[in-house]
């Protein structure tokens, strides 16, 4: 296979622990490519067919080109097409006319800008900020074939415990709990099946990580178990930021051993983020990702069996340096008479103050011997906060396995843990980004992951939340989640609380499916998720189509993502059977033949697609993923 791949150095790059097999350089430069190293940029033309596939986790489509993208993770919850990056950096990519690809991994854990067709519409630039990289050529006949090749290099994709594929329910603002209990009863007593209830940073002693707040949670051991019984596992978050708080354990741990990033005078760096100021623990440092590791075990020696990892890009409210800095000019400002322009500076001053460019570079990892500041090395942060956790639990707990899922990405965590797509909004077009980043985050090795579904800010509605639902009983990680403030959206305060009840049914009688195709894209470095056109790889529309994905082998998905629509266009590249599931047992079956369709899709049906040769095991529902019967599977076949 390593004939596959090829490997070239540039500058002096830092290691990322992003692949696992050591592939020898290749002497001379990325052929095809016009590199550029004084001006640290390399590009290629782009015929008029090419298409450009991978990022992972970005704004828009599929298909790449048209866009620029900048890998440098960030805590931006506005996520419109006019941005350039979002929580996660995942340097793969490949280019595809029709009859050639190609694959291209850019090993770097600084900034890169992917300028595809942008500056100039027929031109791909890649440039960097520090030319240090390693860059991997990936060949193969086909992108599924180039995707197995890079994904062999990069090491086998996470697993969550199989019970990780139920349904999880999560709010931002479950204060107690009385309010967790609240949602097991709301579920409960429809007969919606769920799995589990997610806790966020209200659980915790004034956000102190790995602390329980005694008067919300008096006795967590307990209330574990209770949930337990019902058939309900606790999922708390964790945030990146360690508060400074004398006699706080974590704190005083992490400033006797030397464990918190500091600032070029040795000074630690003091940021402000939920818990007030904090400090960043060094992830880089393996004994600091052994001791913060370790800490999880406060949580899973209370029978916690999940968390999800949050805040590690690392998001930054402010630092001391830039709020003195901030004021300084907000004083300067309030002495002159405001014009507009001072007042749009105003604005912007306040603006300023989070995730600053410049408090990115205040800080500095230790790596071996070398001192590296932050922004050289950023996309690895909150890959190393997660693999903390990863190693942590194999170390301590071979036997068993976590469900484990982060924020922040870069290649390299897809070994450790799965992703959620951030702070979406309750929008129809996030509906379709989350159909559309899917299979780019599966190219990757992010198979693991989903979005916030309904939508995490703004209100979201019945109608947008039951056909976020609908396409969410596709994804391995299926959580509602929503921000505190925002219209609560758990799925038993919805007037059409049946239909709810009967597409959630679905997803668990479609779990033997899902867990199993998953489980075998993750061993076999394939994709759950697939884009048509990695599957008919000789339809030239198929290349077109993005609203549209394959999932497994057997099946293809057509959700609807519009506002009262009652139907779609779905495009067959092939004879299927077309299920009209209004719920596990009605359901309608009908051979479709290939080409353009116009489908009526009622609000309360999911249509499924079976593939030609192919079968779709169908179980019967349960209230919980540990009550499925995995062996009494009904086929269906086209
Ligand atoms: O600044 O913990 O993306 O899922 O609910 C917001 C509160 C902090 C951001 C996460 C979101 C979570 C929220 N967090």
């Amino acid at each position: 296979m390593t004939a596959d791949i090829k490997r070239y150095r540039y500058g002096d790059p830092i290691d990322t622990d992003a692949v696992v097999m050591n592939i020898p350089v290749t002497v001379g430069d990325v052929p095809g490519w016009k590199v550029d190293t004084l001006n640290k940029c390399m590009s290629v033309i782009m015929s008029r067919d090419l298409v450009v596939y991978g990022l992972g986790e970005t704004v828009r489509g599929i298909n790449k080109r048209g866009w620029l993208y900048t890998s440098f993770n960030s805590d931006d919850p506005r996520h419109e097409e006019g941005k350039h990056s979002l929580y996660a950096s995942q340097n793969f990519i490949i280019l595809d006319d029709g009859k050639n690809c190609e694959g291209l991994f850019i090993d770097h854990p600084g900034t890169v800008h992917f300028d595809i067709g942008y500056s100039d519409i027929d031109v791909f630039t890649i440039s960097f900020e520090d030319m240090d990289a390693y860059i991997y050529t990936i060949s193969g006949n086909d992108p599924l074939t180039i995707v197995k090749n890079f994904r062999e290099l990069i090491g086998t994709s996470y697993i969550p415990p199989r019970w990780a594929f139920g349904f999880g329910q999560s709010r931002w603002g479950y204060k107690n709990a009385d309010d967790v209990r609240a949602v097991a009863d709301g579920y409960e007593k429809l007969g919606i099946p769920l799995d589990m209830i997610y806790m966020d940073i209200d659980y915790m002693k004034d956000f102190k990580d790995f602390t329980v707040d005694p008067e919300r949670f008096p006795d967590l051991p307990a209330f574990v178990s209770e949930m337990r019984k019902r058939g309900i596992r606790l999922i708390p978050i964790i945030d990146a930021g360690v508060k400074i708080e004398p006699g706080y354990d974590v704190y005083e741990e992490g400033v006797n051993n030397d464990y918190f990033c500091k600032k070029e005078d040795g000074e630690r760096l003091v940021a402000a983020v939920w818990p007030g100021r904090v400090h960043f623990p060094d992830f880089l440092k393996p004994e600091v990702r052994e001791w913060f590791g370790d800490k999880y075990r406060v949580l899973t020696d209370m029978g916690i069996e999940g968390f999800w990892n949050d805040m590690n890009e690392p998001a930054i409210f402010y630092t001391d340096e830039h709020l003195v800095e901030v004021f300084d000019e907000l004083k300067e400002l309030e002495k002159q008479e405001l014009d507009i322009w001072g007042f749009f500076k105003l604005t912007e001053l306040a603006d300023s103050l989070a995730n600053s460019p410049e408090d990115y570079r205040r800080f500095y990892h230790e790596i071996g011997d070398k001192r590296i500041r932050h922004d050289k090395v950023h996309n690895l942060y909150g890959f190393n906060m997660t693999r903390a956790a990863g190693e942590a639990f194999e170390r301590n707990d071979p036997d068993k396995k976590y469900l484990l899922f982060s924020r922040a990405s870069v290649i390299g965590a897809h070994r450790y843990g799965g992703v959620w797509t951030g702070d979406n909004s309750s929008w129809w077009s996030h509906l379709l980004l989350n159909i559309k980043q899917m299979p780019s985050l599966n190219m990757t090795g992010f198979l693991f992951s989903g979005a916030d579904i309904g939508g995490f800010g703004a209100d979201t509605t019945e109608d947008l939340m039951m056909r976020w639902i609908q396409f969410g009983i596709f994804t391995p990680l299926f959580r509602n989640h929503a921000a505190l403030g925002t219209r609560e959206q758990e799925l038993y305060r919805f007037k059409r609380s049946e239909d709810f009840k009967h597409i959630i049914e679905l997803r668990y009688a479609l779990i033997p499916y899902i867990y199993s195709e998953f489980v075998s894209a993750v061993q076999n470095n394939g994709m759950y998720f697939k884009p048509l056109s990695f599957v008919y790889r000789d339809d030239p529309r198929c290349k077109t189509i993005e609203d549209q994905l394959i999932v497994g082998e057997s099946i293809m998905i057509a959700p609807v993502y519009e506002q009262n629509s009652e139907g779609r266009y779905v495009y067959l590249p092939e004879e299927m059977k077309m299920i009209r599931f209004r719920s596990v047992d009605d359901r309608d079956e009908e051979i479709m033949s290939a080409g353009d369709h116009y489908i009526r899709v009622s609000f309360n049906e999911v249509l499924v697609f079976v593939r030609k040769d192919h079968k779709l095991p169908l179980g019967k529902p349960g209230m919980h993923v540990d009550e499925l019967d995995f062996n009494d599977l009904k086929n269906i076949t086209c």
